[in-house]
């Protein structure tokens, strides 16, 4: 099971990347050139691994079930619309999507592009409630979501910036509120990578006990998975199963996967993997390596090969 979800989040990563930077050699058949990539680089990769990781270990669990996922970031789209082209969901309203490598293409070119996909959530994502790019309301929703259905598990995904924010910080009092035999039940999942756009995050600098203390004094019974351990998020996830309101907090690298570093500064683990961590990677030849390297560390070809489709 382990190995099934890592190979999942490998393949959602690649296709993340991909949407950002490629508007050719998808596959990396030959070396990365500057035409390969796009002629203007707009999106977020620094909250994309942890939506993916956190997607795949969700749906590893939720598949069958009465569930639904709901996510803030919603800057983190790139990686939202990975995973639903890889379950086949973008196929189902979009007959361009298919799980391809004419999909894939599809996919990148048209992300973030003049009628294309935008950049950000939107009604155009197959299931989406909330679009994420005003951040603040996720959670709100997911309470909204759960009114009635008592079968229902709702996850919802919160950026640690979104948990600054006032709208996020009332909903947290709504377990208190919303409860009970006839709703469904919540599950908050807080990224908690440190960063927001250009510096750190309040919740980011608590020690793990300040921020335990915090959530039980909401009512929640706090979870932490920690990125070190992946294959413990399982477990966690069983675990939140058996607690009325569990909260579990998402320990992630901001930016996990990309560069370390560009010119002497951090980029992962930093708020530079924010939005794009190599913005001249069509005219700088360092930073275009830098990208191939990290396109290759997925090692897509064992995910994916133009005979067989994907291997998932
Ligand atoms: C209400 C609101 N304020 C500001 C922004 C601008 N903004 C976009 S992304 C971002 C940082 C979000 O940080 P976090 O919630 O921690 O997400 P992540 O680090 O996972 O990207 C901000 C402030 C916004 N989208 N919405």
């Amino acid at each position: 099971m382990f190995s099934e979800i890592s190979r999942r989040v490998r393949a959602a990563d690649y296709l993340t990347v991909a949407e950002l930077f490629l508007k050719d050699n998808f596959l990396l058949k030959t070396p990365l050139s500057f035409s390969d990539v796009k002629p203007r680089l707009l999106g977020h990769w620094g909250t994309c691994h942890g939506i993916n990781l956190a997607y795949a270990n969700l749906r590893a669990v939720y598949k069958f079930r009465d569930f639904q996922f709901i996510l803030g970031p919603g800057h983190g789209f790139p990686a939202l619309n990975a995973n639903l082209f890889l379950d086949g969901e973008l196929e189902k309203v979009d007959k361009n999507a298919t799980r391809n490598l004419s999909g894939i293409e599809y996919l990148c070119k048209n992300f973030s592009w003049p009628s294309g996909f935008p950049s950000h959530a939107s009604p155009l994502t197959p299931g989406v409630v909330v679009e994420g790019g005003e951040l603040g309301y996720a959670l709100g929703a997911a309470y909204g979501a759960s009114l009635g259905r008592p079968e229902r598990t709702v996850a919802v995904l919160l950026g640690d910036g979104e948990l600054e924010t006032a709208s996020t910080l009332a909903s947290m009092n709504l377990n208190k509120l919303i409860s009970g035999e006839k709703n469904g039940k919540v599950l908050p999942i807080l990224a908690l990578n440190g960063y927001k756009i250009s510096g750190p995050t309040v919740y980011g600098r608590k020690s793990e006990r300040e921020m335990n203390e915090l959530l039980r004094g909401f009512g929640f019974t706090p979870l932490v998975f920690d990125g070190e351990n992946p294959e413990r998020f399982q477990y966690i996830l069983e675990k939140a199963e058996s607690l009325e309101k569990p909260f579990l907090v998402m320990k992630v690298e901001k930016g996990f996967g990309c560069p370390a570093e560009l010119n002497g500064n951090k980029l992962s683990g930093n708020y530079l993997a924010h939005q794009i961590p190599l913005p001249l990677a069509k005219s700088d030849e360092t930073q275009l390596k830098l990208l191939e390297a990290w396109l290759k560390s997925y090692n897509f070809d064992e995910l994916y090969s133009d005979g067989k489709g994907f291997d998932l």
